[in-house]
């Protein structure tokens, strides 16, 4: 698998906890690197837009709650099979069943507040990535 790129979020828990540095040091040990980041106060309308695949979810309306309750870190991460390599940095949706050593076993609080986005496939990654960040401040 070529050099690929992600798309995380560092969500509001992990910026209310003062923890963005730490997980950004278990992304990089994972042989990912950060190739754009920014903080940001995510809109209503971006977090609708972002979650729309769950707009039919019982959750959705908590999830675009929490996403709105305070700044998160938008990030681009490239590395060797980028997408499936920080699915496995993250660990499982709910941390009670994420592997140890994964940011989520680590660092989520909940299923809903659980610390990291993840893009899940390649495709998903170009449209988040899309979403929030100018090709020319990520440009290779
Ligand atoms: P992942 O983030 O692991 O790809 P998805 O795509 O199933 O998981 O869910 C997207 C987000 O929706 C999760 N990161 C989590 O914040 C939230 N979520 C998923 N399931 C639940 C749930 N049962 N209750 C509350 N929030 C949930």
């Amino acid at each position: 698998m070529a050099n690929e790129r992600t798309f995380s979020i560092l969500k509001p828990d992990a910026t209310r906890r003062n923890i963005t540095g730490a997980v950004n040091a278990v992304i990089e040990a994972a042989g990912l690197r950060i190739v754009g980041q920014r903080r940001i106060r995510m809109t209503r309308e971006q977090a609708e837009k972002f979650y729309e695949v769950h707009k039919e979810r019982p959750f959705f309306g908590e999830l675009v709650e929490f996403m709105t309750s305070g700044p998160v870190v938008v990030q681009v991460l490239e590395g060797e099979n980028a997408v499936a390599k920080y699915r496995e940095v993250m660990g499982a949706t709910n941390p009670a069943q994420a592997a140890d050593g994964t940011i989520r076993k680590q660092f989520a609080e909940s299923v809903g507040e659980n610390t990291v986005h993840g893009s899940d496939s390649a495709d998903n990654a170009r449209l988040e990535i899309a979403q929030f960040f100018k090709d020319a401040d990520i440009a290779a």
